[in-house]
C-alpha cells in the first residue's frame, strides 16, 4: 500500500515562529511583537525576537531539509518584512530573504509552498482596526501582489491565509492570540475580512495569469457530541458551525450558514458583509490546505464557571464545552489524539463541499522532548502519532480523496504562540541556549518513509 507517485512529503514552519531577526533589514513590528512583549500574554514572557534564528541559519536549515529528503517545504512570508508599515512599496531586503530561501529549495529539488499570511499582521494596520477593518483586506491584496510579482516565477503553490478561524477567534474573540481582543462581534467581522482578503488576493494573483496553484488553508476538526442527548447534539452543531462551516460554506457555496447567522443575531448585524462579497469569496481555488490536529467532543455547557481548557479547545458564546473522550491519549498541548478524524474530515470536504486537490498543510504533535545522555532525542510517541495519521491519510486516499501531499508540523521546534517555547512540535530539536539543531528519531523515521514511499517496515 503506497502513496501516489509524486506525493509531496514535506514539513512546515511559519515566519514569526522560526525566523527571529525581528529588527533586521527594515522589518516593521507585527501584532505578535506587540503581543509577546506585553507582560502576561505569552507563557514565561517568551517572544519571537530570536526564535530559531532561522533568518541567519537558513542555509543550515535547508541542508537539514535535504538530509530528511523533504519533497516540499511550507513556509510563510512575514508581511512586516515586505511592508514594514503594512502598505506602500516593497522593502527589497525583506523580499531578498525569501528569494534566497526559495532558490535554496530549488537547488535541493524541494518544492516551495508559500503562505502569505500566518498571523503576523503589521502593527500599523492593527492600529487602524486590523482585521475588523475592510481596509485590511484591500491592503492584504496589495501585499499579495508584491510578493507574487517577486516570486511567482519560482513558487508554484500559494496559500493566501493560514487558519482564518484561529486568526479571528483566538485573536479577536477569545483574546489568547494577538491582537488579544475578546469580542465575538470583532471575531465575526475579522472572519469576513480575512475571507474577503483571501478573495481579493486571489484576484490580484490570478490577474497576472500564470499556471501557479492558488489555495487557502483551514484548520478543520470533526465535531462529535459527547452523548446522545439533544442538548449535546445541538451544542456540537453550534461548534461545527463556528469552527468548520463558517469557513467552508462561504468558500465553496458562497454563503454563510443560516444557523450560524441566526446564532449571532444579537451579537452582530453583519453589516460588514457587502453586496457581491460572498460571490468573490467563493471564486474557485486550485487546492484546499487542511490543518488537522484534533476532533472536538462537545457537550452543552454545564454552567457554573468556565473550566480552564487547553488553548484550541475553548469556544466563546456557543454554550458548549469540550470534553476529553474516555480512553483517548493527549499530547503535551492537552489535545486528544484521534487519527480517524483526519480521514473523516477529508472525506467530508469531498462529499459535502468539493472534490478538489487537497494537501494536509499541517499535522503533528507536541511532546516533552529532551536530549538524552547520548545526545539523542528519542521521540517514539511522535513516530506513532505520525504513523497513525499517515495511515488515516492513506485511508482517505482509498476513499477517493485527491490528497496530493502532507506537511508535518513542524520542521523545527519553535515559538508556539501563547505557549512560547514550552511546547515542542519539531522533527528537529532546537537547543534554545545555543540554537543548535538536533534531528530527533522522528526525523530519521520520516526520512525512511519518504525514501520508501510507504509505511511498511
Ligand atoms: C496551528 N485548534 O495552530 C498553527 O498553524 C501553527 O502555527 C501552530 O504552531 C500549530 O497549529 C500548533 O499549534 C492551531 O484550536 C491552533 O484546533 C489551534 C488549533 C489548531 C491549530
Amino acid at each position: 500500500m503506497s502513496f501516489p507517485e509524486g506525493f509531496l512529503w514535506g514539513a512546515a514552519t511559519a515566519a514569526y515562529q522560526v525566523e527571529g531577526a525581528a529588527n533586521e533589514d527594515g522589518r516593521g513590528p507585527s501584532i505578535w511583537d506587540t503581543f509577546s512583549h506585553t507582560p502576561g500574554r505569552v507563557y514565561r514572557g517568551d517572544t519571537g525576537d530570536v526564535a530559531c534564528d532561522h533568518y541567519h541559519r537558513v542555509e543550515e536549515d535547508l541542508d537539514l531539509m535535504a538530509e530528511i529528503g523533504l519533497k516540499a517545504y511550507r513556509f510563510s512570508v512575514a508581511w512586516p518584512r515586505v511592508q514594514p508599515e503594512g502598505s506602500g512599496p516593497a522593502n527589497q531586503k525583506g523580499l531578498d530573504f525569501y528569494r534566497r530561501l526559495v532558490a535554496g529549495l530549488r537547488e535541493r529539488s524541494i518544492e516551495p509552498m508559500l503562505t502569505l499570511y500566518h498571523w503576523d499582521l503589521p502593527q500599523a494596520l492593527e492600529d487602524r482596526g486590523g482585521w475588523t477593518s475592510r481596509q485590511t483586506s484591500e491592503r492584504f491584496a496589495e501585499y499579495a501582489a508584491l510578493v507574487y510579482e517577486a516570486l511567482s516565477d519560482s513558487v508554484s503553490y500559494w496559500i493566501t491565509l493560514n487558519e482564518p478561524w484561529v486568526a479571528a477567534w483566538m485573536g479577536y474573540g477569545l483574546g489568547v492570540h494577538a491582537p488579544g481582543h475578546r469580542n465575538s462581534e470583532k471575531a465575526l467581522s475579522a472572519t469576513h475580512h480575512l475571507l474577503l482578503g483571501h478573495a481579493l488576493a486571489l484576484e490580484a494573483m490570478r490577474s497576472s495569469g500564470n499556471g501557479n496553484r492558488l489555495g487557502v488553508t483551514l484548520n478543520l476538526s470533526p465535531v462529535r457530541a459527547a452523548s446522545a442527548e439533544t442538548a449535546d447534539a445541538e451544542a456540537a452543531r453550534r461548534v461545527d458551525g463556528n469552527a468548520n462551516r463558517l469557513y467552508l460554506d462561504p468558500l465553496f457555496r458562497g454563503s454563510y450558514p443560516q444557523d450560524v447567522l441566526e446564532h449571532y443575531r444579537n451579537t452582530s448585524d453583519f453589516s460588514f458583509v457587502r453586496e457581491g462579497d460572498l460571490q468573490r469569496i467563493a471564486a474557485p481555488i486550485d487546492f484546499l490546505g487542511v490543518n488537522y490536529y484534533m476532533c472536538h467532543t462537545i457537550r452543552a455547557e454545564a454552567g457554573g464557571g468556565a473550566r480552564e481548557l487547553p488553548i484550541g479547545m475553548r469556544f466563546s458564546d456557543l454554550g458548549a464545552e469540550t470534553v476529553l473522550p474516555e480512553g483517548v491519549r493527549t499530547t503535551a498541548m492537552g489535545w486528544p489524539v484521534e487519527p480517524d478524524g483526519l480521514t473523516e474530515i477529508l472525506v467530508r470536504v469531498k462529499e459535502e463541499y468539493r472534490d478538489l486537490p487537497v494537501f494536509v498543510t499541517e499535522n503533528g504533535c507536541a511532546i516533552y522532548d529532551y536530549v538524552d545522555p547520548e545526545g539523542e532525542v528519542n521521540d517514539f510517541e511522535r513516530v506513532s502519532y505520525l504513523r497513525e495519521h499517515f495511515r488515516a491519510a492513506q485511508a482517505a486516499i482509498e476513499r477517493g480523496v485527491d490528497l496530493r501531499g502532507y506537511m508535518v508540523w513542524s520542521l523545527l521546534d519553535n515559538f508556539e504562540w501563547a505557549e512560547g517555547y514550552s511546547k515542542r512540535f519539531g522533527l528537529v530539536f532546537v537547543d534554545y541556549g545555543t540554537r543548535r539543531r538536533i534531528p530527533k528519531d522522528s526525523a530519521r523515521w520520516y526520512a525512511e518513509v519518504i525514501r520508501r514511499g510507504d509505511l511498511e517496515g
